[in-house]
This record gives C-alpha cells, sequence and structure tokens, in this order.
C-alpha cells in the first residue's frame, strides 16, 4: 500500500486534466487516489487507472490519511482548505494564487528548484501561474548556464486560461462568427456577438476575443499593471531565486483555446550564441526544440496542445542588445501550465520522503 493522494477540484477544467495524467503515467506511486470537489460535484463518478471513483465532497474528514493533496480549484477554496489539508498531515500542493508569494511556502518547478520541494514551513507547496510556468523549464536551463539579468516578455495566452467558462465563451464568440463573410474589416465583431445574444457583460474577457486579441489578463493592479503581469515578474523571480531579477511583462489573451505562447527578450552576464542555446534547450528533457523558421518550423499552439514539453524557437541574438536572446516559447497551459507541473512536484514529494 503506497502513499494516499488526494485531488480537490477533480471536476473543473484542470482537475479533469489532472485525471487524464495520472491514467497517462506508466506508473504511479500511490496506493490509494481520492477526488474532491464542491459539494454540488460530489457523486460523480469518474475512471482513475481503471478503477471507477466516486467524487467526494470537500469537508475536513477527506483529508484524514491523505499523504499529499493536489489543490486545483480557485484562490479562496484554497486559501481556507490548504491550510486544513496540512493541519490533517498531508502536504499540500496548491495550483491557486493563494499561497505563491508566502516566504514560508515554496514555489517549485521541478526541472529549476525541485530541492525547495523540502522547505515547507506551512506544508504547502505551490504550483506558479500558467504564463510564468510555461516559460520556466526553458528560461531556468539558459540561466544556469549564462546567469538571467533581465526578462522582457509578451505573452499570447489562450481562453482556457480562464477556465471552462473561457472554453465556453470563445466556443460561442467562434459560432457567432463563422460561417459569415465578414469582409475586409472583418466585420463589428461586438455587433455579431451581441446579434447572438452574446452580452459582453457575461464574457469572463473585457473584450470580444474572436477575431480579436485582447491586452489584458487578470485583475487590476497599481499603475496600470494587471495581476498576470505582476506574477510573471514575482513568480519569476522566486523560482530563479534572482530576487532582483528586472522583469517587465505585458499580458495579452488571443483567440486560442489551449496553449501559452510568450515572446521572450532575456539579457544575461554572460555572452551566448544561438548555438549554444539551441545546446542547452537540446539538453534539457522536457524542452523541444522546434527552430528552422527557412522550413516553416516553429512552435504553434496548434501543434504543441496537449503536449507535455516545453516547445522552444524563433531564438536569435539581440541584434542591438549584448548578452541578449529573443526567442518564443509554448506550453500547454492546462498540462505543463497546471496539472503536470502539480502533479510532478507530487511525485516529488513522496520521492523525497
Ligand atoms: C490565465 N494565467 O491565463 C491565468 C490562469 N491562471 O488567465
Amino acid at each position: 500500500t503506497g502513499p494516499v493522494l488526494a485531488l480537490v477540484g477533480a471536476t473543473g477544467a484542470v482537475g479533469s486534466v489532472m485525471v487524464d495524467i495520472i491514467n497517462g503515467r506508466p506508473e504511479v506511486p500511490w496506493g490509494e487516489i481520492r477526488l474532491i470537489a464542491s459539494a454540488r460535484s460530489a457523486g460523480k463518478r469518474i475512471t482513475v487507472r481503471g478503477q471507477e471513483l466516486t467524487v467526494q465532497a470537500l469537508a475536513p474528514e477527506v483529508f484524514d490519511g491523505v499523504d499529499v493533496a493536489m489543490f486545483d480549484v480557485p484562490d479562496e477554496v484554497s486559501a481556507q482548505w490548504a491550510p486544513i489539508a496540512a493541519a490533517r498531515g498531508a502536504v499540500a500542493v496548491d495550483n491557486s494564487g493563494a499561497f505563491r508569494m508566502d516566504p514560508d511556502v515554496p514555489l517549485v518547478v521541478p526541472e529549476v528548484n525541485a530541492d525547495a520541494v523540502a522547505d515547507r514551513p506551512r506544508g504547502i507547496i505551490a504550483n506558479p501561474n500558467c504564463t510564468t510556468l510555461s516559460m520556466m523549464a526553458a528560461l531556468g536551463a539558459l540561466h544556469r548556464e549564462f546567469g538571467l539579468r533581465e526578462l522582457v516578455v509578451a505573452s499570447y495566452q489562450a481562453a482556457s486560461g480562464a477556465g471552462q467558462s473561457g472554453i465556453d465563451r470563445l466556443y460561442a464568440e467562434l459560432a457567432a462568427v463563422a460561417g459569415k463573410d465578414l469582409g475586409v474589416r472583418g466585420g463589428d465583431v461586438r455587433e455579431a456577438l451581441a446579434a447572438a445574444g452574446l452580452g459582453q457583460a457575461d464574457s469572463p474577457f473585457p473584450a470580444p476575443l474572436a477575431l480579436n486579441v485582447v491586452p489584458w489578463a487578470g485583475s487590476v493592479k497599481d499603475d496600470g499593471w494587471s495581476s498576470e503581469e505582476l506574477k510573471v515578474r514575482n513568480e519569476s523571480r522566486k523560482i530563479l531565486g534572482i530576487p532582483d531579477l528586472k522583469v517587465s511583462a505585458t499580458c495579452v489573451r488571443v483567440p486560442v483555446v489551449t496553449t501559452h505562447s510568450l515572446s521572450v527578450h532575456a539579457v544575461f552576464d554572460r555572452e551566448v550564441t544561438v548555438a549554444q542555446a539551441h545546446a542547452v534547450f537540446a539538453a534539457q528533457p522536457s524542452v523541444v526544440l522546434v527552430d528552422d523558421p527557412a522550413q516553416g518550423r516553429f512552435p504553434t499552439p496548434a501543434d504543441v496542445v496537449g503536449g507535455d514539453p516545453t516547445y522552444v524557437g524563433r531564438v536569435r541574438q539581440a541584434l542591438d542588445f549584448p548578452n541578449t536572446l529573443d526567442f518564443f516559447v509554448c506550453g500547454d497551459n492546462l498540462r505543463k501550465g497546471a496539472a503536470l507541473n502539480t502533479y510532478e512536484i507530487a511525485e516529488q514529494v513522496v520521492a523525497a520522503r
């Protein structure tokens, strides 16, 4: 009988991908897996590794005997329940934003700072935001070799980053504009959505996403920044262990269902060539290099979705900036960006026992 794993939020967008990941592993270390969700979803039956499990309602007792409890739930649910799981003896691995910047909670990407899982005074380990996480395997590998000093990032974030409601909204908007010749201007998208009964106020996005890009993700913070942009800054610093890393990010939502992309401008302490960067990426098992633009080969969300690795391409030495690389990264925001990294942390916790 191996350790007991609990998955809280088993029926949500990330939780469902988590179940796929657990089902797809060749082997798992767990003696028992418990699926947990809100009372509304309790009683649902989900097959995990050939066994039909019944989803249990979230309550303190469900954590009794649990070794690792993974949380894929909104911030306020994690804030309340991860400490309860920890108090009942579980290590909580939390994918919300509730604990990421807590100095007593490690923020872990196993390829970059796996050892940090051991130092968890609150019994909680945080999983980074999917936007930061999507570039971390690639950046961490470069940082080890060349010393990262500055980071300028633009994100191209998928609708599923906003959860199931984001996915549903994008499909509904696409249906509202599909099959129509909207002319060279692409038509009045707001009018087309309104005619289909899709009010802007009902959308998780602040502007139409179909046939559009939206330079906003997250909530409003001081001085014009979005929460998402500050997460890229703060979380990159914490994961890489560079508290004074200079970071500037612009986060943008694009009409892609799943897979976040980032355009990265990274300045290093030491000189770095494209060939050296290619060699570093090739040596990092969780990074796949797709970089032959003359043959039309570069990562795109449509090609990498559903995969576990981070895909990197368009690697260039910046012409006007010394020691600087520009490159493009794509990563499935629901897999490595959320469920997979959380699961890898959970396995790391039991492996380190
Ligand atoms: C988003 N990164 O894409 C967020 C989700 N955590 O909206």
